[in-house]
């Protein structure tokens, strides 16, 4: 399954970044934001992530957010998630660059992990900044409001039209431009500036590897597209790190 050419780059690198979407979470119970299976059929990301639409109808937002909250907190990692963790162990830098805001990176034990859209267990207030935890939201009913200023409530996620947080930027970038193998996993990559890593790393000497089970606009410039799961592929690819380390 495993070219040659991809286990020798992957025994000889130092230093790895995987650049992750929503189709690494979709093994986990976590529904896809586009493509045929699993899209919020009657929520389209491009109408409700975005500040215009927040302010217009606040109720469809949280309600859709609400929705998402719970998913995220009753499912767990899964088998692709466990085995780039375990990869991690093996490489002096390995860096997760993720879309998702899932928290299931860090919760399948990964270290070093850019979240570049934010991440839904955290809220802040759109007035005054103060933050509320998940279960203060999801305990109440209705639209959550700030418990000093009654300001709106929104999820700490990263919107349309939203910057990226700098910082998390300047990281991802940074291991990008640094990595001797780059993956791209599970994401459609078409939403900017995340979908630029993957060139950015492959201009910059990259070895760069897509797992998905659809070809995507970055797929004729990998070097290597592994058609299929990354829950399925990941702990194979482990398993022949693991066997030739
Ligand atoms: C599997 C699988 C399995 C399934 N295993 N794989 C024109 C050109 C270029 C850029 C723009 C443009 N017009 C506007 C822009 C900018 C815009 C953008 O990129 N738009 C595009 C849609 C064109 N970007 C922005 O606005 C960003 N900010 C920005 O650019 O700031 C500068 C700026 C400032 C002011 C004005 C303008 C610009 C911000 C983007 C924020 C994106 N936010 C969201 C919501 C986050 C919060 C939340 O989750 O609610 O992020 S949208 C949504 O899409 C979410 C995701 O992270 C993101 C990417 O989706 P992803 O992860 O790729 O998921 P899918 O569903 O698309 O793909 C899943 C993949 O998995 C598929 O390929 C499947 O095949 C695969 N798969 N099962 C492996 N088992
Ligand atoms: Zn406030």
């Amino acid at each position: 399954m495993f070219s040659p050419r991809l286990i020798a780059r992957l025994y000889s690198a130092e230093s790895v970044a995987v650049l992750t979407g929503a189709g690494v979470s979709a093994e986990s119970g976590v529904p896809t934001f586009r493509g045929e299976n699993g899209v919020w059929k009657k929520f389209k990301s491009e109408e409700l992530a975005n500040f215009d639409a927040f302010m217009r109808n606040p109720e469809l937002v949280w309600e859709w957010y609400r929705h998402r909250k719970e998913i995220i907190a009753a499912i767990q990692p899964n088998a692709g998630h466990y085995a780039l963790a375990d990869l991690e162990k093996h490489y002096r830098r390995f860096s997760i660059i993720t879309q998702n805001i899932d928290n299931l990176h860090r919760r399948a034990g990964s270290k070093e992990v850019y979240e570049l859209h934010g991440n839904i267990e955290r809220n802040y207030c759109i007035s005054c900044r103060k933050q509320f935890p998940n279960q203060e939201i999801l305990s109440k009913p209705g639209i959550p409001r700030c418990s000093d200023c009654d300001g709106l409530i929104r999820p700490d996620v990263v919107w349309f039209g939203e910057l990226l947080p700098p910082d998390v930027w300047d990281a991802a970038a940074e291991a990008a431009a640094h990595a001797d193998v780059f993956f791209s996993i599970g994401t459609s990559a078409i939403v900017y500036p995340a979908a630029s890593l993957p060139i950015m790393a492959k201009h910059a000497g990259a070895y760069l590897v897509e797992i998905n089970p659809d070809p995507t606009p970055i797929t004729d410039s990998a070097d290597e597209f592994i058609g299929g799961k990354s829950g399925e592929i990941l702990p194979q690819l482990l398993q022949e790190i693991t066997r030739k380390g």
